[in-house]
């Protein structure tokens, strides 16, 4: 079966259902978004007339923090607006071309996307992504995303800590408050990791000098201004002639992806396929990286080992990058809804070899489970 295929075949639909689950992390995690404690997030089930099923994740925040959409809207918008566009949908394109007409909310239209791209997969061993005509690597490598620290003991102690599991890269959460001095000592004593920072969209124009003083450390800097606020973005290129830029929260759909890069925003890429609106969409990205010679990475938004399962497929598509935020599953969470938990290898790796459709285990997803909607 071709990609063409996969997308033009006949699919059905018997059922949808959306599960609010509540898992709790191992420790809390604050960024310049806010601070996190557990991982609230809606799971699509979407069984087909023979009963088979799939399952994607929705991995938007349960607050407009990092985007407009927020979890329990994404129920509302799913119910209302894209149930009775799966219902009719009669094939993969089918349902694409319905979620065209629905503008935004890219994480809950993602999360019904990959459901039934996951169904398919089990269904008939072929999905999009197996059938994606380009080179996978076995090896994924890894990286970690560290939360904004309390102090410099503490900032040490993760830095250290990390480097003991084996991550391939570090990327430091900070924000206008942050110090750029409190991290020199990283590059001094291990030059050879490569700094990373993640403003998540922090800096506005009164911290551009701040935002100097970071660029200056020869390293990557993450959503450094609001998405909504190209403005900034554009005088802080001018500014700062040696700030390297990847983007996360302003890149949404194949449009702003042109636009950041052809304007000169976009220096590197985090690619988070429920940001941009799902698999295909992804793949599409990926397409226009590889013309570009692009850097480009799969991010995280904290996804359970259903979500991490689809992006580390993904990104085994993606043989140049450094690393990926995808964490194995014990970095966050005490238990995953999966078999069999995603595991790194000491030195940084996910074997993706392995990775087919997510196993997920029902009897901890009912643990988790805090509402159940059916849809039929
Ligand atoms: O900005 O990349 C981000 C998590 C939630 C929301 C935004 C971001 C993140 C992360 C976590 O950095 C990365 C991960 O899932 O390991
Ligand atoms: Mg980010």
């Amino acid at each position: 079966m071709t990609y063409q295929d996969i997308l033009n075949q006949k699919i059905s639909i018997d059922q949808l259902e959306l599960i609010v689950i509540d898992l709790p992390q191992k420790g809390s995690f604050k960024s310049a978004i806010g601070i996190r404690k557990s991982r609230r997030a809606m799971l699509v089930k979407w069984t087909d007339k023979d009963g088979d099923t799939g399952y994607g994740e929705c991995s938007c925040r349960p607050d407009p923090f990092y985007s407009s959409e927020f979890l329990k809207a994404a129920l509302e918008l799913t119910k209302d607006f894209i149930w009775p566009v799966a219902k009719a949908a009669e094939s993969y394109q089918n349902l694409l071309d319905g979620l065209k007409k629905i503008r935004g909310w890219q994480f809950t239209k993602a999360a019904v996307e990959f459901a039934l791209n996951d169904l398919l997969l089990r269904k008939t061993g072929k999905d999009l992504l197996s059938a994606w005509p380009y080179e996978t690597i076995k090896d994924v490598p890894v990286g970690i995303s560290l939360g904004l620290q309390e102090n410099r003991a503490a900032l040490e102690k993760a830095v250290k800590d990390a480097i003991a599991l084996g991550y391939r890269r570090l990327k430091f959460k900070i924000n206008p408050n942050s110090n750029p001095a409190d991290f020199q000592w990283i590059q001094e004593q291990m030059p050879e990791l490569y700094l990373s920072f993640d403003a998540n969209g922090s800096f506005y124009e009164e911290d551009l000098a701040l935002l100097g003083s970071f660029a200056e450390m020869d390293c990557m800097i993450e959503q450094p201004h609001p998405p909504s606020r190209a403005d900034i973005a554009l005088k802080g290129k001018q500014q700062i002639p040696q700030l390297f830029s990847c983007l996360d929260e302003s890149v949404k759909s194949m449009g702003s992806l042109h636009l950041t890069y052809q304007v000169g925003l976009l220096d590197e890429l985090n690619l988070k396929p429920g940001r941009v609106g799902g698999l295909k969409t992804s793949l599409e990205m990926l397409e226009f990286c590889r013309e570009k010679t692009l850097p480009c990475w799969i991010g995280g938004m904290f996804e359970t080992g259903i979500g991490r399962t689809a992006n580390l497929r993904i990104a085994s598509f993606l043989p140049n990058a450094k690393a990926h935020d995808l964490s194995p599953s014990h970095r966050y969470f005490l238990e995953d809804l999966i078999e069999d938990p995603i595991e790194m290898s000491k030195d940084g790796f996910v074997d993706a070899s392995k990775l087919a459709a997510a196993k997920v285990n029902e009897a901890v997803v009912k643990k988790y489970e805090v509402e159940r909607l059916i849809l039929r």
